[in-house]
């Protein structure tokens, strides 16, 4: 059982998944931090228990001494109430501390990022930015970046291990929590409270850049979409805008401007379609037009009746879209 345990755990160090405690950020360096804390002081009281233990075991005959009245009370009381106590009244100080420190978000210059949780994607947008991407968000290195939180539906949670604790989704209210990396790179995200078929592809990309490269992302967000450059592109955007996708999908700057499934002006450089669920290329973006319920069951885009000719095509415009 416990090589099973310590074999599970070391497979999921070398699988270099993110974890809470590999932190990036100030946020999961606290919690971090509190779980270091908690785990060292686990082992001490393990390592006396043991101890304690092995010397029960070793003298329980040998030593046929009478025990004296006064003695194990004391021993009961200090061991087994006054140093716990101790304990827990450091960890909740030290919990109470982080607490705080995790409630102290960014001042009101900061940049706001709007997070709505569908299932199973995330819609993105920022405050005063008129455009949306999807499960991918970019933040400026070293500074706390504001995040509020919806949900379309059911409950979700916010989850970037090496930045922050988890934030609930609840419906019908407006959740807060804030993101800071001190170095650059991409974070993946996950919702983090089961909510339906497809809960484990509801990843999301948390990419902290330079403060001018998250300048340009913004200034993307609000341009319309690239226009074609190939005809196959020009035909692509034409059979895109033209046919049932445009009713459930948005590209800026065309006549699609469908709320339903994320939108798709940028589509072509997410790191993934699907919200983790495949990797980002031509292939794997023909079958999801073809038939996104073989790649990813359940979601909520239908099978699309999509001629075969028309499907190069529709991949070359939506490849396109940077
Ligand atoms: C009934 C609504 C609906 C229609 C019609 C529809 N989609 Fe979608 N689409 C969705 C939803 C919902 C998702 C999100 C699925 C998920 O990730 O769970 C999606 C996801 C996608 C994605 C992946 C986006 C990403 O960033 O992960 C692409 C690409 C896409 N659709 C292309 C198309 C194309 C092309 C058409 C037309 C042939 C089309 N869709 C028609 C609802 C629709
Ligand atoms: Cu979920």
């Amino acid at each position: 059982m416990v090589a099973l345990g310590i074999g599970l755990a070391l497979a999921g160090c070398a699988g270099g998944g993110p974890s809470a405690l590999d932190p990036a950020g100030t946020g999961a360096a606290r919690v971090a931090n509190l779980w270091w804390l908690l785990f060292w002081i686990s082992m001490a009281v393990f390592a006396e228990v043991m101890v304690l233990l092995t010397w029960a075991l070793v003298f329980r005959r040998k030593q046929r001494v009478r025990v004296r009245h006064g003695q194990p009370l004391r021993f009961v009381i200090v061991a087994g109430a006054g140093i716990p106590l101790v304990i827990l009244v450091v960890i909740y100080a030290v919990g109470l501390r982080d607490l705080a420190a995790l409630g102290d978000g960014p001042g009101p210059e900061a940049p706001t990022i709007e997070v709505t949780g569908h299932k199973w994607w995330w819609e993105v947008r920022v405050q005063g930015v008129d455009g949306a991407t999807a499960n991918e968000l970019h933040i400026p290195v070293g500074e706390k970046v504001r995040v509020r939180l919806r949900t379309a539906d059911v409950l979700h949670s916010f989850w970037v291990p090496q930045l922050m604790p988890k934030t609930d989704l609840i419906a019908g209210e407006v959740r807060e929590t804030w993101l800071h990396a001190e170095r650059a790179g991409s974070y993946r995200g996950q919702c983090a409270e089961y909510c339906g078929t497809q809960h484990a592809h509801m990843a999301f990309l948390v990419v902290a850049e330079p403060r001018h490269d998250f300048d340009a992302w913004l200034a993307r967000l609000g341009e319309p979409a690239k226009q074609p450059q190939t005809d196959a592109q020009r035909r692509g955007q034409q059979t895109f805008v033209q046919s049932s996708c445009a009713g459930c999908h948005a590209v800026r700057g065309t006549g699609a401007n469908g709320r339903i499934g994320p939108d798709l002006s940028d589509v072509g450089s997410r790191w993934s379609i699907g919200a983790g669920a495949v990797p980002n290329d031509g292939g794997h973006l023909g079958g999801w037009i073809a038939n996104s319920q073989t790649v990813k069951p359940g979601n909520y885009m239908p099978p699309q009746q999509v001629a075969a000719g028309q499907l190069p095509d529709l991949i070359a415009y939506l490849q396109s879209l940077k």
